[in-house]
């Protein structure tokens, strides 16, 4: 792992296994060199882990205590300052590395810019890409980066892997039709409910990476965000298509991306730290 900086006070409070050993491993990626909005997605590791101090481990819905579950915090990738790529490279690199470790682990990202995806995207190499997110990120360049956070979708497609996005509600005329010419299936934040996301998933092949933008979520619940957008999905939305996979399809993968901030015990953090929880839950039924 040459790649990593871990310091203790970035880690989960958990007691921690060696990541070899791990059912799941967590990787904060803390870059926002390409950030267009509202920047402080750098923070969103550390905010999330913070934030997890709030939480029982206790996951009540499913009678599961996820303290209990062996799980390794291998730290931060350390980034290479405004270059989106080169810091990809860094997540694929150390992905790949824990995946030769410990094929069993379950990765679980937590960022940090949505471009960053693509590096464990590239190590798991999975057929299907399900993600939530506000935008399509289908550009084909964005500020002249084609690895930009808007453009991490396209890449992802580009490499033969299937996808489905759910809760799309910003985009371009241009994402609209590449979409529709590469047979990308896309359900409005509007017109977004379970059996929406059943029918689309259902056929999709196995194994799938799962990204979860925090911009998904309704902006109420994730005012600190890179590029935040009004009108998204609520929090039990997400939580039934996490079960939903969870119990149905092989995930590969999985990210908690575009949590951004400034300060401890921000609201956006708070989300995405009881949704890591939801994750980690629901797998751990099996455990
Ligand atoms: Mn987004």
């Amino acid at each position: 792992m040459d790649f990593l900086y871990t310091y203790e006070t970035l880690k989960l409070e958990f007691p921690l296994v060696n990541p070899e050993k791990a059912a799941f491993t967590i990787l904060g990626v803390p870059f926002d060199g390409t950030t267009s909005f509202k920047a402080g997605a750098r923070f969103g590791p550390t905010l999330i882990r913070h934030a997890t101090l709030n939480l029982e481990s206790y996951v009540l819905d499913y009678d599961v205590d996820i303290s209990q579950l062996p799980i390794a915090d291998i730290g931060d990738v350390a980034v290479v300052a405004g270059d989106p790529r080169k810091t990809a490279d860094r997540v694929r690199e150390t992905v790949e590395e824990l995946m030769k470790a410990n094929p069993k682990t379950m990765p679980i990202l937590l960022g940090g810019e949505h471009s960053q995806t693509l590096g464990a995207v590239e190590a798991l190499k999975p057929a299907s890409y399900v993600v939530f997110d506000a935008h399509f990120d289908l550009r084909d360049s964005y500020e002249d980066n084609p690895y930009n956070h808007a453009c991490v979708a396209r890449r992802i497609s580009e490499l033969g892997v299937k996808e489905a996005m759910f809760g799309i509600r910003s985009g371009t005329r241009e994402e609209v039709e590449y979409a529709e010419e590469n047979g990308i299936q896309w359900v409005h934040a509007r017109d977004y409910d379970f059996d929406a996301f059943v029918e689309l998933v259902k056929p999709l092949p196995e194994p799938v990476y799962l990204s979860i933008d925090i911009d998904a979520f309704d902006l109420s619940l994730v005012p600190s965000t890179g590029t935040p957008e009004a009108g998204g999905l609520s929090f039990w939305d997400v939580v039934e298509a996490i079960e939903w996979l969870v119990e149905k399809k092989r995930i590969v993968g999985f990210d908690i991306m575009e949590v951004a901030g400034e300060n401890l015990g921000d609201v956006t953090a708070l989300t995405a730290a009881k949704l890591l929880f939801y994750f980690i839950g629901a797998m751990g039924r099996d455990i």
